[in-house]
């Protein structure tokens, strides 16, 4: 993207810089491959190799672009500096084209959502008010009436960047256009209050976010012929199991947990509960409580969104109870029997507390959840018989009962939900909302972050096919030839992952079904099969590690874990135990599987049902007009006021934000309509303009004479090739200087 050629001594430039990854300067001499650089902000002077120089454009205004397609330098520094700028003067959107991208400004800006701004927004054009992600959702529902088509708004980023806060907007946005007026428990309201219920099951404090989503979600809002709300579905992916269990420090268990322990006390006594402090699975953290947060209110407010989503008192009873139990479960502790330490049996006094407390809160039978807990059927060909556990073994599979309770739990409340406010089936469109965990790459990856990442690929290649598509318009829409524009694509990485039979999840099954598989026999297989694969790559010093190159750039995973992680399966006597239970809720949770169904059900796999999901997920959002909402989080330390440039960057890459200006800058990357051109460079070839006062005819002629090559002219405006901008600013720079010395000279003759 660099154009070093076009650099002269004055020309403004944007340096590389190890913090603040840009700083801008000005260009004092060239001598071969190398410049001389004043730094604007220092005054320092730097040496840097003109390739890794990009122009700055100094007519840029003050206050930013509110479309970034709009800068006259389409390339990473200007639009990180546009962003910036913006940001501080609290206008957290900017536009690229089409997509929303929304800093994360950790500080309520009332003017953001009120009333007053939601009326401001309707019915206006993308582009008449400043950037906003009611104008997205105003697009995206206009488009649905006018179309009669179904929309799609995609929102991504990482995590605490701001996409559910930006969802709720959307929603809350749809819900004032299509609500029913004065209807208490309305459709919109039900749609609207499933947030607090999921998110009170489903959201947790995490290092990266006060109030995480563990899970994905994409709702269908659908609107009747008049373009009311007439009914919505939920669909959610892939909730953190493992949370349930095993927190870390300063992080939370889902919040559920805590507000229950917050009850009013007639409620904690009935569940018997006491302090969250006195909870194994809580107390793995010193964290209980979150800042401006009060658990007691938020109980009392989960309870009430229950009852709009429909979730009688009696259910309600039952799911607290059940959240009750999974806290006393996690405090049961196991001994050995003997001192080969080998025969769990449940620890004498608090345990056995715990194991009874459990035991009545789950209805179910005392001796039967004792034996389930420290015991495990081993069936083989020739018989089945009762292994006992260690107490090591009895926790771990303590622990994967309590992970299938609350996952079958939280299925459930998005069931019901979906009963409550019912699926319109002569509803004609519908306005699909996505909010789901962006890309991750940590210290440690597991199949977690493998199977968000390979999410992430398959929207990435959505939305490169998207941008892709939308370039082509615009240049037929002008008229211009559109054959230079270059396809990226992702294709290989996902044929990594998802191809069948060969694929990276297809091995991984194989792995879960051969009973001697290892972690290091599953890795091995993976080397040999991608041995030559340019997205693949064993680490060094790693044995059983693996890299997968991303769109948004490598990530090792550790592949320890993902053989148990991918397995599917409900141990069956924890499905007996709880099929059995005399509480009609939990056992309808478990309803009883036969036998038969039970010998001839397959292996089934997370990764192939998620795959199957987010297959499902995007032949939907292929037959939608997609809108895009990038957030971006502007630091870690979750602080207004502070925007971390490298940090930022990062993000655009992985959001794919620069892939899109790659996209554009593979084509024209500059497009200024004649009258911008003119009023810029006309100074460059006055002469060619004697009596032309069209300005097509006049930004053709300048051009012309400039011999430029590879530009187009379309009917409203010319399209730049990359470095073409450069060039032309580069020469007015001259021209400039010219003037300036022309008038020194003329000022002393004359004195
Ligand atoms: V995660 O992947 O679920 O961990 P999200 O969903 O991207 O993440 P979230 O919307 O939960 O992030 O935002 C994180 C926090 O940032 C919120 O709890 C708010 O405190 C803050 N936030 C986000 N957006 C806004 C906003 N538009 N105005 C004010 C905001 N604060
Ligand atoms: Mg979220």
């Amino acid at each position: 993207m660099g154009t070093p050629e076009n650099l002269i001594p004055g020309s403004h430039v944007w340096v590389q810089d190890p913090e603040l990854a840009w700083i801008d300067g000005q260009v004092q001499e060239i001598r071969g491959d190398e410049a001389d650089i004043l730094l604007t902000r220092t005054g320092e002077k730097v040496v840097s190799e003109l390739c890794k120089l990009f122009p700055k454009d100094e007519d840029a205004p003050e206050e930013g672009l509110d479309d970034m397609t709009k800068l006259s330098y389409f390339h990473e520094p200007g639009v990180l500096h546009n962003l910036a700028t913006r940001f501080t003067l609290n206008k957290i959107y900017t536009y690229t084209g089409n997509i929303l991208i929304a800093i994360n400004p950790f500080q309520r800006l009332d003017y953001l959502d009120d009333l007053a701004t939601m009326e401001k927004y309707k019915g206006l054009n993308i582009g008449e008010l400043s950037p906003h992600v009611f104008a997205i959702a105003d697009g995206a529902y206009r488009a649905m009436i006018e179309d009669r088509r179904n929309n799609s708004i995609l929102v991504s980023g990482e995590s605490g960047a701001g996409k559910t806060e930006t969802t709720k907007m959307i929603m809350r946005y749809l819900a004032f256009l299509g609500g029913h007026a004065n209807a208490e428990r309305s459709i919109e309201q039900q749609v609207l209050e499933s947030n607090p219920v999921l998110e009170a099951f489903g959201n947790a404090k995490t290092v990266r976010n006060n109030n995480s989503s563990r899970f994905g979600k994409f709702m269908e809002i659908q609107f009747d012929n008049h373009g009311r709300i007439s009914g919505a579905a939920i669909r959610t992916y892939l909730l953190e199991r493992s949370r349930v269990c095993q927190i870390s420090d300063p992080e939370r268990n889902y919040h559920c947990f805590y507000h229950l322990c917050a009850a009013p006390t007639e409620e904690k006594e009935r569940y018997k509960l006491g302090d969250p402090s006195s909870f194994h699975y809580l107390n793995q953290s010193n964290c209980y409580k979150l800042d401006n947060t009060d658990d007691h209110q938020e109980y009392l407010a989960t309870r009430k969104a229950m009852s709009v989503v429909g979730i009688t008192e009696e259910e309600q009873d039952s799911i607290f109870r059940i959240i009750a139990a999974i806290l006393h479960l996690g405090n049961i502790e196991f001994t050995s029997q003997d001192d080969a330490n080998e025969s769990a049996e449940v620890k004498a006094g608090e345990s056995k507390h715990h194991l009874e407390t459990t035991t009545e809160l789950l209805m179910c039978d005392r001796e039967m959840l004792e034996d389930v807990l420290c015991r495990r059927l081993m069936i083989t060909p020739e018989e089945t018989i009762k292994k006992s556990l260690d107490p090591e073994g009895a926790a771990i599979n303590r622990d994967g009962l309590a992970k299938t309770i609350y996952s079958r739990l939280f299925d459930w409340l998005v069931a019901k939900i979906n009963v409550t406010i019912g699926q319109d089936p002569s509803s004609q469109f519908f306005i699909g909302v996505l909010d789901i965990y962006g890309f991750e790459s940590f210290q440690n990856n597991s199949f977690e972050q493998f199977c968000i990442n390979y999410t992430n690929e398959k929207l990435q290649q959505h939305f490169n096919h998207n941008i892709f598509k939308t370039e082509q318009e615009d240049y037929k829409k002008e008229d211009i030839d559109w054959s230079y524009v270059e396809f990226i694509d992702n294709q290989d990485v996902l044929e990594l992952i998802e191809k069948k039979p060969g694929g990276i999840i297809a091995l991984l099954d194989e792995a879960c079904m051969f009973p001697k598989s290892t972690h290091e026999t599953f890795s091995e297989k993976l080397f040999q099969s991608f041995k030559s694969h340019k997205r693949f790559f064993k680490p060094k010093k790693t044995r059983s590690d693996f890299t997968i190159v991303h769109y948004a750039g490598e990530v090792q995973y550790q592949s320890e874990l993902f053989i148990d992680k991918n397995k599917d399966y409900i141990v069956p006597e924890h499905q007996e135990l709880l099929s059995s239970s005399r509480c009609s809720f939990l056992a309808a949770l478990f309803p009883p599987i036969s036998e038969e169904a039970m010998k001839s059900s397959k292996f089934s796999s997370i990764g192939s049902r998620f795959k199957q999901q987010v297959q499902q997920l995007m032949e939907i959002l292929n037959s939608t007009e997609p809108h895009y909402i990038r957030c971006i989080k502007p630091n870690d330390e979750l602080r207004p006021h502070l925007f971390e440039n490298v940090n930022v960057l990062q993000q655009l890459r992985s959001g794919g934000v620069l892939e899109a200006i790659q996209i554009k800058c593979a084509g024209y990357p500059t497009r200024k309509t004649f009258f911008e051109f003119l009023k810029r460079f006309a100074i460059l070839a006055p002469e060619v303009l004697y009596k032309v006062s069209d300005e097509r005819e006049a930004t053709k002629r300048i051009l012309e004479k400039l011999v430029l090559e590879g530009y187009q002219i379309g009917k409203t405006k010319v399209f730049l090739r990359a470095g073409h901008m450069a060039e032309l600013d580069s020469l007015r720079l001259k021209l400039q200087s010219k003037f300036a010395v022309m008038i020194q000279g003329r000022w002393k003759a004359r004195n």
